[in-house]
């Protein structure tokens, strides 16, 4: 059996998808018994309660006066470092390239060459961050100097390649649920509070960034509710989420919408809908359709960057062009019609979740990522999925 490795991760642990991915990570890996640190400015918003072989360094920012900006990325490279030597880490897994993948960098000239580094990219460091070309050097640099570059949809390595010229190997390494929190849950009490029971429900989960387009997620919702008795749940708060609310009044459809804000337990709050709304403009990936399909319940949305190798058109879900609302209407009102369809689409969901994107299945390509760029020999196959 290969031995248990010592690995630091770096994540931004209070907001986002990315976070999410890399705290539920490092908790399955301390499951398989390998020791985990993260470092990071706060303790990461999903890792709860107390766990066996998971570890927390906070890193501390120097506020002395002459800074005008706070170094926190030379404070996180000192730290990965230090956590590095004294705890005799075998490598440090960074989620997103800038600053991550260069304070890594850093820390790695600092411990010498034995610490290896691999980093996930996971959208926004690529789509946004790459266009600026004042960035782009420095993004290439980080991922020509990480031992290992994993990505979250074929379409964001393509995107990279593109935007960066970037020849070198990236791993796909697909986003994953905890197929043990994330099922359908029995919520017919808490869906009472919101709809009665002749009516459907769609739901909105996001940051309320420009790029979540949530104001298409109104102008579908209001082309819906005038054919299908229903209501829309906001989940998630914003910069945009007051323009959203101006929008929803001046439509006069603040009697059908409720705003739940951010919301701890995702899959409590997904079970309730009958459909997720997902017109994004950008997605490298979109979790919130993973964490809703191994709930049971169809994305509708836009085709952007990886939402198609997520969600399958016509069997988990609807997808059309960027911005296209009035097809986008069309699709839920389809389905929120017809019982069957509905069905069949729920069970293609669960399937697609547990079998294609599961925690057991994903955890292990990462480990086996790790052995490589480690050089150890890891006679552990693949597991199968197990729902
Ligand atoms: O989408 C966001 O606003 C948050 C962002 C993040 O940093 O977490 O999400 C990105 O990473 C997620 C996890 O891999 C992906 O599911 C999201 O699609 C991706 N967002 C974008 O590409 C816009």
């Amino acid at each position: 059996m290969a031995r248990k490795l010592k690995i630091g991760i770096t994540c931004y642990p209070t907001l986002g998808g990315s976070g999410v991915v890399a705290t539920e990570l490092g908790k399955l890996l301390a499951e398989r018994g390998h020791e985990i640190h993260f470092i990071t400015h706060s303790v990461p918003f999903r890792l709860g309660k107390f766990h066996k072989n998971i570890f927390f360094h906070e890193v501390e920012v120097n506020d002395y006066y002459v800074f005008r900006y706070p170094p926190y990325d030379l404070s996180l490279a000192s730290k990965m470092a230090q956590v590095a030597k004294m705890q005799q880490l075998d490598l440090l897994h960074v989620h997103y390239a800038v600053p991550h993948a260069v304070c890594a960098y850093l820390a790695k000239q600092m411990t010498g060459d034995g610490l290896k580094t691999v980093t996930t990219l996971h959208g926004t460091d690529i789509t946004v961050l790459a266009q600026d070309e004042s960035l782009k050097d420095l993004i290439r640099l980080a991922i020509h100097q990480s031992d290992a570059v994993t990505a979250v949809s074929n379409d964001l390595i393509q995107e990279t390649r593109h935007l960066l010229d970037i020849l070198s190997p990236i791993d796909l390494t697909y986003n994953f649920v905890d197929k043990r929190v994330y099922y359908p849950r029995e919520v017919s009490a808490l869906r009472a509070d919101y709809a009665d029971p002749s009516e459907k429900i769609l739901m909105h989960i996001s940051n309320f960034r420009p790029v979540k387009r949530v104001s298409d997620v109104v102008e579908i919702f209001e082309r819906v509710s005038k054919k299908v008795p229903s209501k829309l749940l906001l989940v998630g708060e914003g910069p945009e989420l007051s323009k959203i609310q101006c929008k929803i009044r001046n439509l006069g459809l603040e009697d059908r919408v409720h705003f739940l804000g951010k919301q701890e337990d995702v899959a409590h709050v997904i079970s309730m809908a009958d459909a997720l709304l997902l017109p994004s403009e950008k997605e490298s990936f979109g979790l919130v359709a993973l964490e809703a399909m191994a709930c049971g319940v169809p994305t509708i949305g836009s085709n952007a960057g990886g939402i198609p190798e997520l969600v399958t058109h016509g069997e988990t879900g609807f997808l059309s062009d960027i911005g296209n609302v009035e097809e986008m209407a069309e699709h839920a009102v389809r389905l929120l019609t017809d019982d069957e369809l509905r069905g069949q689409f729920k069970q293609a969901c669960l399937y697609r979740a547990t079998h294609e994107f599961c925690n057991d299945v994903i955890t292990a390509q990462y480990e086996a990522i790790y052995y490589r760029v480690l050089g150890i020999e890891a006679d552990m196959p693949i597991p199968i999925c197990n729902p």
